[in-house]
């Protein structure tokens, strides 16, 4: 039983988007290939209120300027995927038909979220892991957006609660605000457990 997981495929992540990644738009048909091969496929939204903590603008800052929140760090980012926005939506093309239920994240004003089963405060859950965990859905593969934010913090938290998870590398693209933060993602989901493969090794029955 293999559940697909895509993860944050936007407008505004597509090239010309709010917070573009400039070959984003190839994995649309990539992931439409593959969804067949999924007995499960669930979606996640990147969708932050107006005045998010993590946009540049709210703290009259620049994108890729940071700020400290609490213990940590926060990168700032351009106004992006804006509730309700069409940056907000599924990018066109996407097939949706087999997509089950859409999880929301980043929704807090006041604390950004990559990872689509916890924001960074780990306070709040978006309902996901719980949703899995009921219907016994414990081998997870990852697709979409972006490889060095949402799916490296999903991956990770998806396998620090046990369980299985496989990144289909060439269905992600990364944002690389430094030009090796794909390679380092990769090499830290793998290290701690994650398999990385290539869309053509998924076999149908597994
Ligand atoms: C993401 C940066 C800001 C992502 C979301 O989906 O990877 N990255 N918000
Ligand atoms: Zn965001």
């Amino acid at each position: 039983m293999k559940t697909l997981i895509i993860t944050d495929v936007q407008h505004d992540f597509m090239p010309g988007g709010a917070l573009g990644i400039a070959t984003a738009n190839e994995i649309v048909p990539e992931i439409n290939a593959i969804i067949p091969f999924f007995d499960h496929v669930f979606a996640t939204l990147d969708w932050h209120p107006p005045h998010h903590i993590s946009f540049a603008d709210t703290h009259k800052m620049k994108p890729g300027e940071r700020i400290r929140v609490g213990t940590g760090e926060q990168i700032l980012w351009p106004v992006h995927c804006v509730q309700g926005t069409w940056g907000a939506e599924f990018a066109d093309g996407l097939h949706r038909e087999k997509i089950e239920a859409v999880f929301h994240k980043g929704s807090d004003p006041k604390v950004d979220s990559y990872s689509t089963f916890f924001d960074q405060s780990r306070r709040r859950s978006t309902g996901l892991a719980d949703h899995l965990k009921k219907h016994n859905l414990h081998n997870l593969y990852f697709v979409g957006l972006a490889t060095d934010y949402c799916v490296l913090y999903s991956v990770l938290d998806a396998l620090e609660l046990g369980f299985a998870a496989t990144v289909i590398r060439d269905a992600c693209r990364a944002i690389n605000l430094d030009k090796w933060d794909e390679e380092k993602a990769l090499r830290a989901m793998r290290d701690k457990g994650a398999k990385i493969i290539f869309a053509s090794e998924l076999k149908k029955r597994e």
